[in-house]
């Protein structure tokens, strides 16, 4: 794969930060509904700008040369509609990488893309500036696998252009577990910053900080059920642990799903709450707390998709 060509689709932050930063190196297209300014600015944790020309193509008009890997980049719930788009116009065998967060989408494309499918799972941190720059607020870490286990040598190889690029990636096989992993973490915290309006970090404070408790026993219990454990001790004790590694670490940070809900945007309830719930009921274990959240955003998204009156 030297002189990969990528296609990126889903030209929103992450997307722009993988294109910017794979750009120097690689043909990249950024793909998306409508069309984004070729030259785009990235703005590094360093606080240096980089500048990149990339090529730009709308989905509906698709750029003829093939690409060698297709990244979807788009949030959970836009991830099938695009690949639905384009998975015609992808010669037989082209290798998707699936950045979603949550574990909704991922499973259904593994099964039905014709090719290798890695999924990722990212602690990067970026967020769009304006039409032509995005920043990348924080280096983070990625890892890559398959859900079955197969394609190690392309996960190798991706792993190892994107770490040349800047991002740090890590072939795995268990990626089935980091991205419920992630998932714990987004379930406990993005619900309650996107409905207190609030960033990662105050969630330390009073009076935010006792309703980090229940949702972290309720999805404690459930991913325990399922057999997933946490990355550092056991049990609820080490999803603590995790949760509140990330808040620290993430303090300054507004949580993507706040994100979403001040930017009027559908936010990735389905992906992220929706898996928790269906396990809590295959488990037979109540979770009133992640129910709730999990009612209001959806009442949240039917009213969006209500026209204007
Ligand atoms: O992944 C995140 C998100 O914003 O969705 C966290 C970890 C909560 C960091 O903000």
């Amino acid at each position: 794969m030297t002189h990969t060509r990528h296609w990126i689709v889903g030209p929103g932050a992450l997307g722009r930060l993988i294109a910017l930063r794979l750009a120097e190196d690689a043909a990249v297209t950024l793909i998306g509904r409508r069309t984004i300014p070729v030259v785009q600015t990235l703005l590094t944790p360093e606080q240096s700008s980089l500048v990149r020309r990339v090529e730009v193509a709308r989905i509906d008009a698709l750029p003829r040369e093939v690409p060698d890997v297709v990244h979807l980049t788009t949030k959970a719930h836009g991830a099938e509609a695009a690949h639905r788009a384009l998975a015609g116009q992808l010669p037989a065998g082209t290798p998707l990488l699936l950045w979603q967060n949550g574990f909704d989408c991922q499973p259904r494309l593994s099964a039905r893309h014709r090719g290798p499918v890695l999924c990722a799972s990212t602690t990067e941190g970026a967020y769009v500036q304006d039409e032509a720059q995005v920043t990348h607020a924080g280096h983070g870490h990625t890892f890559l696998g398959s859900l079955d286990g197969r394609h190690g040598a392309l996960a190798g190889r991706l792993a190892g252009i994107l770490s040349s690029a800047g991002l740090p990636t890590e072939a795995v096989d268990d990626i089935r577990v980091r991205l419920w992993r992630k998932l714990a973490v987004n379930a406990v915290i993005n619900p309650l910053v996107a409905h207190f309006g609030i960033r990662n970090g105050e969630l330390r404070d009073a009076p935010y900080r006792d309703r980090v408790e229940p949702l972290l026993a309720e999805v404690a219990s459930i991913l325990t059920a399922e057999g997933i454990t946490p990355p550092d001790g056991e049990g609820l004790e080490g999803w603590r642990r995790l949760v509140w590694q990330v808040i620290e670490a993430t303090a300054a940070n507004r949580a993507s799903m706040l994100q979403d809900v001040q930017a009027g945007r559908l936010t990735e309830h389905e992906a992220i709450l929706a898996p928790l719930l269906e396990a809590a009921g295959r488990h037979r274990l109540a979770a009133p707390h992640l129910a709730r959240h999990l009612d209001t955003l959806r009442a949240r998204a039917d009213a969006l998709a209500q026209p204007p009156p």
